[in-house]
């Protein structure tokens, strides 16, 4: 249902220039194709320099969209939306949307009064969050009122903040107009499949035309519905993102089909996602055993497909009422109680001088990387890559404990640069005054196939361990930036290579042992 009657006396703000930017999205579309060495900054991970000025500024404080983003700027999620129109096999419905989270957490619902008034509270709380986005905990275009009426609050309360949205896309095409309407500049459409035999295995039924629609014809509808819709966002210059959830068995090799047709529709970026299932979700998925794929195979399929458009690597399948930088999770300070006990006071200007300072944190950090760059130039080493594990806890810095990380970030390094690949969850190593081997074991396994480990700080004993297992624990760069610091340790990588101390391995094979790396 179109539910822009409602909404008319909203006073929307000046529209977009839709057709230029449109025009600039589809002129930067063919990035990652158009030749060189494919390693370019590109999509998500795109700086200023790499995207047209008017992409760049939908962008640049966005988490989701920019990489770079990602770590100086946070997001929130209001859970404004309880109804789905469609049923997943990998979704519980006593969780969140599992198209953009993960099973087991639930949120607490909202009313868009609430809602609003919790975005206040965040935004003055936490000056860097700068995107608002409906995400659940069930389709936020399956409850059209709640969320263009949070939507309308929020833009007349908090005009700084940038709106986004989630969607199955089942309801999408009628309700595009509105989403431009309401300067909803950031959708994304969860698309995992273009072939309806394979969407039958996904989806067992939809919610259409007022009763349910089964197997493939659902598959039909709902891949003909998320497509025209995509295509609809993207003729008015609105930025789309795919998310897609990788099924071993299921649509794992499918989604080199799906990533071409979302290219083709102009999507701006590609976030494939890895399935999580266990039985104890009690999801179809989990209760029938199915597994998600290894952090080796996402990578896998994510590399195949960045030849094709712009990954996004660094999502972390947040829950509908996710608080913070991605990665971390706040809700917990601001639950409804909390909230609604709380004085708020917007202050627009103090919120921009927070991020002034933010963006001189992320330009002094982007200069480091360029000047460290510029001692790879003229290295001939161009098949020479590795992976380094990364304990941070934001600002782009090495700034956690190996003990107290939760996860880490990994990045790729070659003569190219450093490029974030990933990130993998691990249990806390330490717990509360001693390290827990097991935990050890599955950090080992997490991050095997890179070669070192930075941190802000290791002791003795996992720094042993990790040595045995090949990986080295670097600490050295303790508190610098993270891209810097990885190209320096490059380039001392490559120096040592040349000297003949270590030899370089295939990644995950190297083995530092007595300071040497020994061929597998
Ligand atoms: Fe939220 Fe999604 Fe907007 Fe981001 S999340 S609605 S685009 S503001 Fe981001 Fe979270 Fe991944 Fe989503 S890390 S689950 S991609
Ligand atoms: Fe669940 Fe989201 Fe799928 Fe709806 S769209 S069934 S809420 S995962």
């Amino acid at each position: 249902m179109d539910d822009s009657h409602s909404l008319e006396s909203f006073d929307v703000a000046q529209a977009e220039p839709l057709d230029a930017v449109m025009q600039k999205i589809a002129e930067h579309k063919g990035c990652g194709t158009s030749g060189g060495s494919g390693k370019a900054s590109c999509g998500s991970g795109a700086g200023e320099n790499d995207l047209p000025q008017e992409i760049w500024d939908k962008v640049k404080n966005h988490p989701c969209y920019s990489e770079e983003a990602h770590h100086h700027y946070a997001r929130m999620h209001v859970a404004v939306a309880p109804a789905c129109n469609i049923q997943c096999n990998y979704c519980n419905r006593k969780y969140d949307c599992a198209n953009e989270s993960r099973p087991g957490v639930v949120s607490e619902k909202l009313t868009p009064e609430q809602a609003a008034k919790k975005v206040l509270a965040v935004a003055s709380t936490i000056p860097q969050m700068t995107v608002l986005g409906i995400a659940g905990p069930g389709d936020p275009l399956a409850n059209p009122e709640k969320t263009f009426k949070t939507f309308e609050l929020i833009s007349k309360t908090a005009p700084d903040i940038k709106l986004c949205l989630s969607t199955n896309g089942l309801a999408l095409p009628d309700h595009v107009d509105t989403i431009a309407k309401y300067n909803v500049d950031h959708v994304t459409i969860t698309i995992n499949m273009i072939d309806a035999e394979v969407g039958a295995q996904i989806y067992p039924w939809i919610f259409w035309n007022h009763k349910r629609v089964y197997g493939k014809e659902a598959a039909q509808i709902l891949t003909d519905r998320q497509l025209r819709g995509l295509e609809m966002l993207t003729e008015r210059g609105i930025l789309c993102k795919v998310n897609s959830v990788m099924i071993p068995g299921v649509n794992d090799k499918h989604l080199v089909e799906v990533n071409k047709a979302v290219k083709s529709r102009g999507a701006f970026l590609h976030n494939i996602m890895p399935l999580i299932s266990a039985p104890e979700h009690g999801t179809v998925f989990g209760l029938n055993g199915q597994r998600g794929p290894t952090a080796q195979e996402l990578k896998a399929l994510q590399d195949s497909c960045e030849g094709e458009m712009n990954m996004m690597r660094h999502c972390r399948q947040c829950r509908a009422d996710a608080v913070g930088l991605l990665g971390e999770d706040r809700s917990a300070e601001f639950t409804t109680d909390k909230i609604m006990a709380m004085e708020v006071t917007y202050d627009l200007d103090s919120r921009k001088a927070y991020q002034s300072k933010v963006e001189e944190e992320r330009l002094a950090k982007v200069a480091a990387k360029n000047a460290e760059l510029q001692t790879l130039a003229g290295e001939e080493a161009a098949d020479v890559e590795i992976l380094v594990a990364v304990a941070t806890k934001g600002s782009g810095r090495i700034n956690e404990h190996f003990g107290h990380a939760k996860e880490f970030q990994v990045y790729e390094l070659s003569t190219s640069g450093a490029k974030f690949v990933g990130h993998r969850r691990v249990d806390l190593y330490c717990q509360g005054g001693y390290g827990e081997e097991d935990s050890l074991d599955t950090i080992i396994r997490a991050i095997n196939d890179c070669t070192a480990v930075f941190v802000a700080k290791i002791g003795h004993c996992p720094k042993d361990t990790l040595l045995e297992a090949g990986i080295e624990p670097v600490d050295q760069y303790a508190f610098e930036f993270i891209e810097q610091s990885a190209i320096a340790y490059f380039k001392d990588y490559l120096d040592r290579v040349k000297r003949g101390e270590i030899t370089h391995t295939a990644r995950g094979d190297a083995d530092i042992r007595q300071g040497a790396f020994i061929s597998a």
